[in-house]
């Protein structure tokens, strides 16, 4: 029997990295009695970080997902990353829920990744919670973090409860609701007065809670600025449904690896948190007629469900992780991947409590599974009934960053790598690869270092293909600068039918993002009609594969305005090379540049500090567009050189102590200072000599 809808919570779990996520959800589970022991990151014992490279570093990658009962509900929680370069993952599993737990550390406060997340589950529209994490930490403050919240994201905030005792002393809250004290001793909680020196604190707050709650609701707010109050349950009431409709932001406290504020959260789901019934109907394209359509969270309407995680495992094979969010999906049933069109076979359908899978009849609309061996249904498709085809929008990931060439540690591994690549991009979709056919070398893409380390890891671990990792490419363009025109002619005599093509060109540098513009100005058909598009496709050609150091070249316009031919000589080859020769040479003349990628970085670190990421980000090239210290933490925002900002992840630790923390964008390009652009040519030409001697 599927779960009725209305009994279903879907929780996103998301936040800045290592502000505590995923003890968060141990704890979660562990109150609730969905596990008997608290598992801990420090010892990889957690339930939702499972994978071996997630143990290892002691970091979520994957998102994953498990489950408790509470009060009669099913509840999920979707545990995502919060390291930056996994941060996609985080958006994705924030389309399949209907609120999001936004955890920040009660330390640090707003964090880089934070306002990100907070920004995705704006998108989606979602209410959500914030919980103020950590707070047993030393140096941690929830009032200083409530500012920093209030300053920093958009909402009204307001605190449900205020903490008792602090830092090593932090025992518990009062919840402002009730106006009890619950403290925790040896991991049992316990409700009490509310602490006599807390007295005044808590009823200013209290007053702060019911005066939001008034007004989420025109008659109530008239009603409370009358009578000065509200009754409870009218205060509860709007408070609830306020919060449900995202319109106030409850905001909790917690410390998750000594369980405190775990069960607070849980009625807070129960209670305050829309259900897949509550949030109604989503929006998508009916296939059949290409238009517009919803589809309710209905157990009998036709099934339709989204992908928004793929994992693959050597053993295992693939698990693909869904949410349905209309009919009643069936173990052993066919449906249709209407984003590829084809057919899949539902073989085992379950429940994920982490890694461990519960075998389970039947899923409704709601709920959210897992099914393995599908065979070509990859994270952001919609899988739906045959009989009635309907996409949901897909899930879209960020473009690659970074890019590493890798080699085989073993010649004749080529195919192997090319495999494991292939698995590990259909698991995770911000993974490309290509094969540069100009320097022969295998390119991997990703969105950060880090990133593309545990691809290579992950390469060895599970398909056991052991490979170098090059240093970074960095994507450079070409340009010119100045104009210039020039001849170039292709003329080849040899036996029978010979080859000509003679082309004139003009080159001019366009506006930054210009792109490149092609202009036919042949008068009189010095070269003939029919010949032009062969021109063109020769400087397209010529473009893509770059001039000074085989870069592609942007942002320039190339006019054709003369040339001449033979009437049996000449073909579209002929043209296509000679305007490629003379494109090579004219370029060359017009002042020819590279460009490189200038990323948006955001740094945040400790105060005290701010003045050394200063000086390292202007050390490299980097030019500081604001600075925002905030208490204890700064924020330093600047552009810097893709190039320079390969190596800042060790530096900031080293300089913050691992404090700091950063985001990085790309922005835009820019001319590459000409000291270094000589050594880079120099660098690719040496590349390019090496490649051709093997
Ligand atoms: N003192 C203290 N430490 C905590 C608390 N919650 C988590 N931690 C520790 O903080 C570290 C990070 O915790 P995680 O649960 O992995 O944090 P996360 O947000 O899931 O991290 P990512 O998934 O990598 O973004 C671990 O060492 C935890 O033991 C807490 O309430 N108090
Ligand atoms: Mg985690």
């Amino acid at each position: 029997m599927a779960i009725e809808p209305a009994k279903i919570r879907n929780i996103g779990v998301v936040g800045h990295g290592g502000v505590g996520k995923t003890s968060l959800v141990e704890a979660l589970l562990f109150a609730a009695g969905a596990v008997t022991r608290l598992g801990r990151v420090d010892d990889g014992t957690t339930t939702t970080d499972f994978d071996p490279d997630e143990i290892k570093r002691k970091i979520s990658i994957n998102t994953s997902v498990a489950y408790c009962d509470w009060k009669g509900h099913h509840i999920n929680l979707v545990d995502t990353p919060g390291y930056g370069d996994f941060i996609a993952d985080a958006r994705a599993g924030l389309r399949v829920v209907e609120a999001a737990m936004i955890v920040v550390d009660g330390v640090a406060g707003v964090q880089v990744q934070t306002e990100k997340v907070w920004k995705f589950a704006t998108d989606y529209n979602l209410p959500r919670a914030v919980v103020v994490n950590r707070l047993d930490r030393e140096r941690s403050d929830f009032f200083r973090t409530l500012d920093s919240l209030g300053r920093r994201l958009k909402g009204r905030l307001v605190p449900l409860h205020i903490p008792v005792g602090e830092e090593a002393g932090f025992q518990g809250f009062v919840d402002l609701v009730k106006m009890k004290a619950v403290v925790y001793a040896d991991g049992k909680s316990k409700e009490t007065d509310v602490p006599a020196a807390q007295a005044d604190q808590a009823r200013e707050y209290r007053e702060k809670l019911v005066e939001a709650a008034a007004e989420t609701d025109d008659d109530l707010l008239a009603k409370y600025l009358e009578e000065g109050s509200l009754g409870e349950a009218e205060m509860l009431k709007a408070l609830r449904a306020g919060i449900a409709a995202g319109r106030l932001i409850p905001v909790l406290t917690a410390a998750a690896t000594r369980s405190i504020g775990a069960t607070a959260l849980l009625d807070l789901f129960v209670e305050s948190m829309p259900s897949p019934a509550d949030r109604g109907e989503v929006s998508g394209t009916e296939l059949k007629t290409k238009q517009a359509g919803v589809r309710a969270p209905d157990p009998k309407a036709p099934v339709t469900a989204l992908v928004f995680k793929t994992l693959s495992d050597p053993h295992v094979g693939k698990l693909t992780l869904f949410r349905v969010f209309s009919g009643t999906l069936r173990s052993e049933s066919t449906l249709a991947n209407v984003t590829r069109s084809g057919k899949e076979r539902m073989s085992h359908v379950s429940w994920l409590q982490g890694k461990t899978q519960k075998n389970v009849e039947t899923l409704g609309p709601g709920e959210i599974g897992v099914v393995a061996k599908l065979k070509d249904t990859l994270t952001g498709d919609t899988l739906a009934d045959e009989a009635s085809p309907f996409e949901l929008p897909r899930i879209t990931f960020p473009e690659p960053a970074i890019n590493f060439a890798i080699q085989p540690k073993t010649r004749g591994d080529e195919d192997k790598i090319s495999n494991a690549l292939a698995r590990i991009s259909e698991e995770d979709p911000t993974v490309h690869y290509h094969f540069d056919p100009e320097t022969k070398q295998l390119l991997v893409s990703g969105v950060g270092n880090l990133h593309v380390e545990m691809v290579v890891e992950r390469m060895k671990r599970k398909y056991n293909v052991d490979v170098n990792l090059l240093p970074p490419r960095i994507p450079y363009k070409e340009t010119v600068k100045g104009r210039a025109e020039g001849q170039g002619k292709y003329k080849k005599q040899t036996g029978g039918r010979g080859q000509y093509g003679d082309t004139w060109l003009r080159v001019e540098p366009m506006v930054r993002g210009g792109g490149f513009e092609f202009v036919d100005d042949i008068f009189g058909g010095a070269v003939p009609r029919n010949f032009i598009p062969s021109v063109e496709k020769g400087v397209r050609d010529c473009m893509k594969r770059g001039i000074l150091a085989g870069y592609p070249v942007v942002d320039m316009k190339v006019t054709l305005y003369d040339g001449s031919y033979h009437d049996v000589d000449s073909s579209d080859m002929a043209f296509q090379i000679a305007a490629s020769m003379g494109l090579q040479k004219v370029f060359m003349d017009a002042q020819p540049i590279l460009l490189e990628p200038i990323m948006n970085v955001e740094v945040t670190g400790p105060s005290d500090v701010a003045g050394d990421i200063i000086g390292d980000l202007n050390s490299r090239r980097g030019r500081i567009v604001g600075m925002e210290p905030a208490g204890e933490t700064a924020v330093v925002r600047a552009q810097a050189p893709m190039a320079e900002m390969l190596s800042y992840e060790p530096s900031l630790r080293s300089m913050t102590g691992g404090r700091g923390g950063y985001s990085m964008e790309f922005s835009h390009y820019e001319e590459v200072p000409a000291f270094l652009s000589e050594k880079i040519v120099k660098e690719v030409k040496a590349e390019k000599e090496k490649a051709e001697k093997h």
